[in-house]
């Protein structure tokens, strides 16, 4: 990778929502495609500059959640939570919030680095639909910012919220969904123990949960990764054993 490449900046979202659009319209021409590693999901990644800092972009696969359910989620979430790109840059469909807010949620429990992009603002206007983007940021605790990436429109703005976030210069404070009594619970009895492990390398709370969903395939992938991470994060004799 270029030496001079300090960010990267990860495209996640529904199918269809213009990620593709918006990382053509970044990237334009220096971009190329292939598949993950050990995967048949594509992967393309590209380079672009804005006042002269050098960013690197991941569009990656669509997908309606970040489980397990799918190659495509796999390789998505992983890399989120594993990669830890400097942004994840949540591309949202104007027209169908409600639906496409699912997805900015999770992505809020697994990072704070976190910029959403309603994409699509020429539809919503066309179909009636008013945002107030703000106040929305308000409530999710990171950026929220309007877009059409066909049209160019907002384009100038998100660079502008980019650098910021890269610069240390927005301050997030990310919506955290609580779920039940009971849950929460047993998330504060595990917390401690994923800690012991992996120190705050991945973010605790999010592989709390996804431990008591069950998910075998994030387990393995602890388990991999437990191998390489530096002892600092672990002690020996950890309650807790996967
Ligand atoms: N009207 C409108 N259409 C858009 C916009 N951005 C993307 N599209 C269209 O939405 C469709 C899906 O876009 P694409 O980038 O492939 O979405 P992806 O599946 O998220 O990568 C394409 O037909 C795009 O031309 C936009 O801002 N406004
Ligand atoms: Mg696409």
């Amino acid at each position: 990778m270029d030496p001079s490449v300090k960010f990267t900046i990860a495209l996640a979202g529904n199918p269809n929502t213009g990620k593709s659009t918006l990382f053509n319209r970044m990237t334009g021409l220096k971009q190329h495609t292939g598949n993950w590693p050990g995967k048949t999901v594509i992967h393309a990644e590209g380079y672009f500059k804005h006042k002269d800092r050098e960013y690197r972009m991941i569009d990656l696969p669509g997908t309606y959640s970040l489980f397990s359910n799918s190659a495509d989620e796999e390789v998505a979430r992983n890399y989120i939570v594993f990669e830890k790109p400097d942004i994840t840059l949540v591309v949202l469909d104007a027209t169908s919030l409600e639906r496409n807010l699912n997805l900015a949620l999770q992505v809020l429990e697994m990072t704070d680095r976190v910029i959403i992009c309603l994409n699509l603002m020429d539809e919503a206007r066309k179909k009636g639909i008013e945002i107030n983007a703000e106040k929305l940021g308000e409530k999710l605790g990171v950026p929220v910012i309007k877009i059409s990436a066909r049209n160019n429109e907002g384009i100038t703005e998100l660079l502008e919220t980019i650098e910021k976030m890269v610069l240390g210069q927005i301050k997030v404070n990310p919506y955290s969904i609580r779920y039940s009594p009971e849950i929460e619970e047993k998330v504060k009895a595990l917390e401690p123990s994923i800690e012991e492990l992996f120190g705050n390398e991945y973010p605790t709370r999010w592989i709390a949960l996804r431990l008591l969903d069950g998910d075998k395939e994030l387990m393995n992938e602890l388990k991999m990764r437990l191998k390489t991470i530096s002892p600092r994060g672990r002690n020996q004799g950890a309650a807790f054993s996967i």
